[in-house]
């Protein structure tokens, strides 16, 4: 096989010798035959079979196949032992030899015998930045950009090729590299002189097969073409993105496309210009066509001015509002960005209504990985589970069985694109996510992506297991904790899927009447009787009826509407009672109580661990959970003590509320 040096097959070779000298000490010597992409270790002799049968197997492009034949007798690498990967590609060689060694590192003594033939679920699995040229990081909680440092980008910095190779190891595909608010300094980096740097980062990704995306600043034209206005249907403007597109493309040939914050949060779009979202997507889509170009446009377009004052205008409703009537109007090259709730990545929303929708047009779903409202990387909170939910969620749309995943797999509406995106949770701190757990939901994302059928328990068991070493106790200890601890988070913050209960802009610390009166659309309305919002058709906002049948039914009435979504469509009395048997007050009560005490137990635990993790993970995950007991305990008393000043009833348990 021709290798290109800098390729995805290149880095194959590479990772295999490297990964298994790590993990078994032993420096195999490795074949790379020609034809397509296959990897040989272990015995010639014994792999031929296998080999030939490999060879003649169809592979789709980042498919591969494995088979491992240790066999029980004890034959091992350096004797009769062999193992056979192949790629539908190079990256499929890649994704096999990432797999390969992930099957040694988390099993004690390695798989003996293996026949494995797999491809992804989602075709495009991308991971989004929010990184300033500045160095900064919106809603970083990592330390800085490993990207950029004062307006330049890092070129020699080797954390940007180690990250690449870590979001390869997990079958990402395409990353957007800097914030979706694109700001003046990232307006630049679509135009030389910028460009050039920006080609060797597409290189240092390319290498690892994975594909470079810029998000855009929608006025682009006006800032840097010097043009009046931005407007979509103005030839002048067509033009500069065309020659725009062109210059890219010039300079970075595989180039992925563009990711568009527009019409959002105070960014410029074009409704500036009384267009729509179809116009301004199908503008930028236009120009990057003749490339194979994609648009990555986001649907999180809300009035974020709004009147608290005024009941009748619903966040949630928005972006289905805007974009639902615009079905079949997007070009093939546009894909639309739906945030996986209706509002903005709380601990708990339902499925956003838009996913599965618009049979017509291309559509991802964004998840946040960043845990921007889910504990800020300072409190564990394995996300995995709640990606889980709505990947299984079944929209109805298309009859029974039209899950986001398999929406989000293509396979429900025949489209050309489809897949995941999210927004990613490191930074330059040493261990790249702030808290060392954290990096367990970037991993925990690549491998849903991949395939959103795995068990979030097996991913959590995989990556603790890798991490802390197969069959430890701290690995044990590790899975536990991170399937307990959305629950956990979810039990000592904001109640039963009503959100929002925190510090307006930093989102972390408890702060119940923070976002009540701002114009951010993101109310509860608490009052002396009762909370929640009334999402329902009959006397609500309506949004409950931007579901199929089925889900509108479902969430329609507070009877069927599942607990923990309670107060995200109804208002209800405090004393109303919950499937659980529970009243609404009650539940707020202990929950908060049980979260608070959980945190503590799980210190208990780990301070056993002492001796058995190194003691750099060892303090810093306990300093970690203590910092989030302190949190859990300050939100169980401001929201119990709110909730008991609003309401008058006291707990059954005569527990201690500061009243
Ligand atoms: C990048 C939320 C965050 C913003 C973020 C925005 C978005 O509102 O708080 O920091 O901006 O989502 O997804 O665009």
């Amino acid at each position: 096989m021709e290798l290109r040096p800098n390729g995805p097959g290149a880095a194959a070779l590479r990772e295999l010798s490297r990964g298994i000298g790590t993990l078994t000490g032993l420096q195999p010597s490795l074949t790379l035959k020609a034809g397509p992409p296959i990897l040989t270790l272990g015995s010639p002799e014994a792999a031929r079979p296998a080999l030939n049968e490999l060879n003649a197997l169809p592979l789709s492009e980042e498919a591969y196949a494995l088979r491992i034949g240790l066999g029980s007798e004890g034959a091992e690498w350096s004797g009769s032992g062999y193992a056979v990967l192949r790629g539908g590609s190079e990256r499929g060689l890649l994704h096999a030899v990432f797999r390969f060694l992930r099957l040694i590192g988390t099993e004690q003594d390695g798989p003996r015998e293996l026949h494995e033939v797999e491809s992804p679920r989602s075709v495009l699995r991308m991971i989004d930045q929010w990184d300033n040229m500045d160095g900064s990081v919106e809603r970083g909680y990592s330390g800085g950009s490993i990207f950029y440092r004062d307006n330049r980008i890092l070129l020699e910095s080797e954390r940007i090729a180690d990250y690449a190779r870590l979001l390869a190891s997990v079958g990402i595909n395409a990353i957007s590299v800097n914030n979706v608010n694109v700001h003046r300094e990232e307006t630049k980096l679509i135009a030389a002189p910028l460009l050039h740097d920006v080609k060797r980062l597409a290189d240092v990704f390319g290498s690892f097969g994975i594909r470079l995306f810029l998000s855009v600043n929608y006025a682009a034209p006006i800032e840097l073409g010097e043009l009046g206005t931005a407007d979509p249907l103005d030839e002048g403007v067509r033009r500069w993105w065309k020659r725009t597109a062109e210059e890219i493309y010039a300079a970075v040939p595989e180039f992925g496309g563009f990711v568009v914050k527009a019409d959002s949060e105070n960014r410029p779009g074009p409704f500036t210009y009384g267009r729509d979202h179809a116009d301004g997507a199908n503008l930028l889509a236009d120009a990057l066509a003749p490339f194979g170009g994609l648009v990555l446009w986001r649907c999180f377009v809300y009035d974020c001015h709004q009147d608290w004052r005024d009941r009748s205008t619903d966040r949630a409703r928005a972006a289905y509002d805007h974009f639902r009537p615009l079905d079949g109007r997007f070009r093939d090259n546009v894909i639309l960005q739906i945030k996986n709730g209706p509002m903005d990545f709380q601990v708990r929303e339902p499925v956003s209504p838009l996913f599965g929708a618009m049979p017509k047009t291309n559509h991802v779903m964004e998840f946040q990985i960043a845990q921007e409202y889910t504990g800020q990387q300072r409190d564990v909170c394995f996300l995995v589970p709640q990606w889980k939910k709505s990947l299984d969620f079944d929209t109805f749309l298309n009859g029974p069985g039209s899950t986001v995943k398999r929406i989000a797999a293509g396979e429900v509406h025949p489209l050309p694109h489809s897949g995941v995106a999210a927004v990613s949770n490191i930074g330059n701190d040493d261990n790249w996510t702030g808290h060392h757990l954290a990096q367990a939901n970037l991993f925990g994302f690549g491998r849903l992506a991949w395939n959103p059928d795995l068990d979030a328990e097996e991913i959590a068991a995989e990556w603790s297991a890798l991490t802390f070493g197969a069959g430890t106790p701290a690995a044990a200890f590790v899975r536990e904790l991170l399937m307990e601890s959305w629950p956990v988070y979810e039990s000592y913050t904001a109640p039963l899927g009503v959100g929002w209960m925190v510090q307006p802009h930093y989102h972390y610390a408890v702060d119940v009447d923070g976002y009540e009166y701002s114009k951010w659309g993101t109310y509860h309305f608490a009052d002396r009787n009762g909370i929640g919002v009334d999402r329902t058709l009959g006397t609500g906002t309506g949004y409950a009826g931007q579901y199929a049948a089925e889900n509108r039914d479902l969430y329609g009435s507070p009877e069927s509407c599942p607990d923990e979504l309670l107060l995200f469509f109804h208002h209800v009395p405090y004393t109303h009672v919950l499937k659980s048997g529970k009243t609404v007050i009650q539940h707020i009560y202990d929950s908060r109580f049980e979260g608070a005490a959980r945190v503590e137990s799980w210190i208990e635990r780990w301070r056993e661990l002492e001796g058995g993790v190194d003691d750099e993970r060892f303090s810093h995950i306990l300093r970690r959970l203590e910092g989030q007991l302190e949190n859990a305990r300050q939100w169980r008393d401001v929201v119990n003590t709110y909730f008991y000043r609003k309401s008058g009833i006291p707990d059954e348990q005569g527990r201690n509320i500061y009243a």
